[in-house]
């Protein structure tokens, strides 16, 4: 290959059968993979931003990974700016649990969160409780696909980024998805079939465009997620509203869980920390205690 060849830099977008597709912020080429990486066995991941050789018009050969600054691998994604967490009002009912979870392992994976609370209009209340158990913690943004109230928030949030919508199944993540770019809706109609198929085989992600800039990966309906192993002393890190206080904990090291003099309870009982997120913390201090003795 001629070295002094033009590169060009772009986003791997989706992956078929040994092709890779990537995205220049203009066009797609079509790639396949240097021999090398494969011998190296290094995996190129949806989301992986690449060097490519052009061979031919949008084809080319992926001659480099640049350096990754996340990977997820439940879905294999690299790169990835934020989560955007949806759980629906109402048709599933939220899991604050479950949301927590996503949470943490977004967090835990580099990823900032957003949770997105959608179906809006199956409820009166636009004050619903869950709102103010993450509000001034992480950023909230309150949708609804059908009636279209607060997606112009959302788009606003997605600009620029490499976003993936995580969450339960049938909250609305594709209908949102498809909402958000109207002049896309058959084509993203067929991806989401295309997703749901690639649930029963292999895991499938793709890297989708959005009109104004930026790209979002939806993903399969999660109805479980396992809690990563965390230390117990550092739960706590991914409950940010307690790290404000936990520094003023009697002991060091302090758990907050049984130990006198602990600030985060106190915190709790004076109303500067929500109670029901206390409680999930204090569970799932308890689920990574009892998988510690085994
Ligand atoms: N009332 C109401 N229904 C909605 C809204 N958004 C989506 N739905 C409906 O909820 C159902 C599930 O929506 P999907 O977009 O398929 O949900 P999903 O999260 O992509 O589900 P999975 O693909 O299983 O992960 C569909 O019947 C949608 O029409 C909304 O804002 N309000
Ligand atoms: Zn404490």
């Amino acid at each position: 290959m001629n070295s002094g060849q033009n590169l060009v830099q772009g986003i791997v977008r989706k992956a078929y059968s040994g092709y890779y597709y990537v995205y220049d912020g203009h066009c797609e080429w079509e790639c396949s993979l240097r021999g090398r990486f494969r011998y190296e066995k290094q995996q190129v991941l949806v989301g992986d931003r690449v060097e490519l050789a052009p061979t031919q018009d949008r084809v080319g050969v992926i001659v480099k990974i640049l350096p990754r600054r996340s990977a997820l691998f439940r879905p294999p994604i690299a790169n990835v700016d934020q989560a955007i967490i949806i759980f629906s009002v109402r048709q599933p009912e939220p899991n604050p649990g479950l949301l927590d979870r996503f949470l943490i392992t977004a967090i835990m994976n580099q990823i900032d969160p957003l949770i997105c609370f959608n179906k809006i209009d199956l409820i009166k209340d636009y004050e619903f409780d869950l709102v103010s158990r993450y509000q001034g913690i992480y950023p909230v943004v309150v949708t609804s696909a059908v009636t279209g109230a607060g997606l112009d928030r959302l788009r606003g949030k997605l600009r620029g980024k490499v976003s993936v919508f995580a969450g339960p199944s049938g909250v609305g993540k594709s209908t949102i998805l498809n909402a958000i770019m109207p002049e896309l809706t058959l084509k993203t109609g067929a991806i989401s079939e295309k997703l749901k198929r690639g649930k029963h085989t292999t895991r499938h992600v793709e890297l989708i465009p959005l009109p104004e800039d930026g790209l979002v990966a939806d993903t399969p309906g999660f109805s479980n997620l396992d809690l990563p192993d965390i230390k117990l002393e550092e739960l706590a890190r991914y409950f940010p509203e307690m790290e404000e206080y936990s520094g003023n904990c009697h002991f060091g090291g302090c758990l907050h869980d049984k130990e006198p003099g602990c600030a985060v309870k106190e915190a709790v009982e004076l109303g500067g920390i929500e109670e029901s997120r206390y409680r999930q913390y204090v569970e799932f201090l308890q689920e990574l205690r009892g998988r510690r003795r085994y």
